[in-house]
């Protein structure tokens, strides 16, 4: 097994999130991939491969050129234009029928963010784009026959859109992974996080090649509550290729499993060459973002499901915010993929 991360994340650490109406110390903070790195040395997988930097042309195949060129200018302008040092982070949103794009960047912030909860701030971009080059790096290394490789992403990335950031979400990381993939035949995206992958199904919702198979807390009670119902099923050419199991609340382990059978049996069929784990840990018992009941036994399980199909893994961190517990999950999750057994 490859293990992919740096130290790079720590350059975004923003001072805050707004979060239904108020200001509060972030829940995606550097302590995440700092708990998870010390479980993952305590569990013996001290691997460290080396990060070769994502391309521009990697990128600007799932995200728009104009987006990227904001997210790389965005803070210093924000700044200049009297914008809060703290973050860039809008207070007027472009939504539905508004469609122009605005010059002053205090606007640019609301054209290009769905949500309050990605807070830009001098570091971003370039943690952003470390996150990427790990999980693309991870997806060669999948190219070349590894078998299961771990991008330990820090910012996530399943929220972003091909031109919007949300979610603690700027560039999606697996959505780049298995575009990479797809350059050797059919891919999947198996996304469980406990927020529907929503960046991810916009940018492969036209694509027959690429499978975004995602469970998920139901829309209409769980972020991001405008996408990720079970009638989404991809457009045009990539009609079919969606498919969404929202599930209740208090959610547990025999159908939560029962429902990754169900996903696993899709993948297959669609003739899958290598499959990308979008892994959010926020399913877990009490996770302060969640609403699931997941133990920790369950990640293994997930693990050894996936395992069992047979082809290259890359496995994408995204959320996870039972900090305590977060490192030993993400152990439990690799466990299984690897068919370790404690
Ligand atoms: N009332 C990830 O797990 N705040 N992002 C939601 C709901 C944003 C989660 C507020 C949650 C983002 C990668
Ligand atoms: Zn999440």
């Amino acid at each position: 097994m490859r293990i992919f991360r740096s130290s790079v994340h720590t350059m975004h650490a923003p001072p805050h999130e707004f979060y239904d109406g108020a200001l509060i110390p972030p829940y995606e903070s550097v302590e995440r991939a700092v708990i998870i790195d010390a479980a993952l040395e305590a569990a013996g997988y001290r691997d460290r491969s080396p990060i070769e930097p994502v391309t521009r042309a990697m990128l600007e195949r799932i995200h728009r050129t104009d987006y990227l060129d904001y997210l790389a200018t965005i803070y210093p302008a924000w700044c200049a234009a009297g914008g809060a040092v703290e973050a860039v982070l809008p207070s007027t949103l472009a939504v539905r029928w508004m469609e122009r794009r605005s010059t002053s960047p205090l606007a640019l912030a609301g054209y290009y963010a769905f949500d309050l909860s990605a807070p830009i701030v001098a570091g971003t971009w370039t943690a952003s784009l470390d996150a990427a080059s790990m999980a693309a790096s991870a997806a060669h290394a999948a190219r070349a026959g590894t078998m299961v490789s771990y991008a330990r992403c820090r910012p996530p990335g399943h929220h972003a859109g091909s031109d919007m950031c949300g979610g603690y979400c700027y560039i999606n990381n697996a959505a780049l992974a298995a575009d990479i993939l797809s350059q050797q035949g059919n891919v999947a995206v198996l996304d469980i996080d406990i927020h529907h992958g929503n960046g991810t199904q916009q940018i492969f919702a036209a694509r027959s090649d690429v499978l975004f198979v995602s469970l998920h807390g139901h829309p209409d009670v769980c972020y991001p509550y405008f996408m990720g119902f079970a009638d989404e099923r991809g457009s045009g050419a990539g009609l079919g290729t969606t498919l969404n199991m929202p599930l209740a609340f208090g959610c547990d382990d025999t159908t939560y499993l029962r429902h990754i059978d169900h996903a696993l049996a899709a993948i297959k069929a669609h003739g899958t060459t290598a499959l990308v784990l979008s892994a959010g840990f926020d399913t877990y018992g009490g996770d302060p973002l969640g609403g699931f009941a997941l133990t920790r036994a369950c990640y293994t399980e997930i693990g050894l499901r996936c395992q069992q199909l047979g082809i290259p893994i890359v496995v994408i961190q995204e959320g996870g915010y039972a900090i305590e517990a977060l490192g030993d999950n993400v152990v439990a999750l690799l466990d299984g993929l690897t068919g370790k057994v404690r």
